[in-house]
């Protein structure tokens, strides 16, 4: 995306630039001088080149990231990288735009970040999905053969999503298994927040790394933990309260969504700590309704969304919420949101920084107390 000489976003100063960034990078487990870091790449125009292609899928994920309100977290994104292929975002089409694809391959040759969105169907030699007169499945192979970093927006490109479901008419899979042998950074969650794919890109704009992945390519910053670890209604599962039916006492009251069919305790995802659209309770819990597991292989679209999962890895949370304080601290966007709330620059706050900080250390076995 063009930028401007002075590549800081245009209504706010250079300082403010930075306390942005510097907020952006402690709200993703990452050192706060690597603020100062970015916003200097920035400004000498180091941005990676990225290209953004889309498959099957509602392209929610891209939705989510441009929903954000101010700062405008995708105003950030846009910022750090040089968005030159976005099927969605471009204003060209037809011959004129697949020209741009092929010219920014050729110029970032072995340089460029290559984000996918949606699931690659496989089934009948991949004849389900084409753009542009292509498979998916060979632009896919074509455009990651020369990528520096291949990153998997979303469940659908994590590990085929909504699209793989039973029975997989098209033989939906994820971009892991579409490329084998390639590093893919998984970002899953539909959609998937868009603090994570932040996350991702900020260490590689500013360090041209990848942030420590766990078995399944996902960052361990955002998915060491499960929702039900740091969930601001877990003192009202450890104490026995328990929305029984949607529109019930329990419920209005903001109580443990489990009975309900929660998922949050087989989920991994920080989305307990980082909410969606930089508005604090913007996520499902935090609007009353239970986690459906939509980050995880096997239980979203796959378990009955009010079905009850045994719970098979009982953790203490990371801080118990101040959920004894009288019902008049319910908000009404979340009820039962407990002490947490994210928003401020950029929309970390310091304390879900340092959840996300010990969350990294835990992840990397090295746990010290908060
Ligand atoms: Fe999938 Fe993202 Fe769900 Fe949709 O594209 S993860 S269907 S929110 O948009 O890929
Ligand atoms: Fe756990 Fe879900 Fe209850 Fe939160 S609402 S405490 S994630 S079971
Ligand atoms: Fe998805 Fe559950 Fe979070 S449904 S958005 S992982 S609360």
């Amino acid at each position: 995306m063009p930028h401007p000489e002075v590549a800081e976003p245009s209504a706010v100063t250079r300082r403010d630039f930075v306390k942005i960034c510097t907020a952006a990078a402690a709200s993703v487990g990452m050192p706060a001088w690597a603020g100062e870091k970015m916003a200097e790449n920035v400004a000498k125009g180091k941005k990676p080149s990225v290209i953004w292609l889309h498959f099957q899928e509602c392209t929610g994920c891209t939705e989510s990231l441009l929903r954000s309100s101010a700062p405008d977290l995708g105003e950030l994104i846009l910022d750090l990288i040089s968005l030159d292929y976005h099927e969605t975002l471009a204003a060209a089409a037809g011959y004129q735009f697949e020209a741009v694809l092929e010219k920014t391959m050729k110029e970032n040759a072995g340089k460029y970040v290559l984000i996918v969105e949606g699931s690659i169907p496989l089934k009948d030699d991949g004849i389900y999905c084409y753009v542009g007169g292509h498979k998916a499945i060979d632009t896919v192979r074509r455009v990651a053969e020369k990528a520096a970093a291949v990153i998997a927006i979303g469940s659908c490109a994590s590990w085929g999503g909504i699209p793989s479901s039973s029975p997989n008419p098209t033989g939906a899979v994820g971009v892991a298994q579409a490329l084998p042998g390639k590093t893919v950074v998984t970002l899953p969650g539909c959609p998937a927040n868009p603090y994570n794919l932040l996350g991702t890109v900020l260490q590689f704009a500013t360090f041209g790394t990848l942030p420590a992945l766990d078995d399944k390519g996902r960052p361990k910053f955002a998915y060491a933990r499960v929702i039900h670890d740091d969930c601001p209604r877990r003192a009202h599962f450890d104490n026995g309260r328990f929305a029984q039916a949607f529109g019930d006492a329990g419920h209005r009251e903001g109580w443990c969504l489990y009975k309900l069919g929660c998922k949050g305790p087989q989920t991994h995802a920080n989305c307990s700590l980082l909410h969606f659209c930089e508005v604090p309770g913007a996520w499902p819990i935090g609007i009353g309704h239970p986690c459906i597991g939509c980050t995880e292989q096997g239980i979203a679209f796959t378990v009955p969304i009010h079905q009850n999962m045994p719970i098979d890895r009982p953790t203490a949370p990371m801080a118990y919420p101040n959920v004894g304080g009288g019902k008049g601290e319910v908000g009404a966007i979340a009820a039962g949101l407990g002490g947490l709330v994210v928003g401020a620059a950029a929309g970390a706050s310091y304390v879900a920084s340092r959840k996300l900080n010990v969350q990294v250390k835990r992840a990397e076995g090295e746990e010290k107390k908060p």
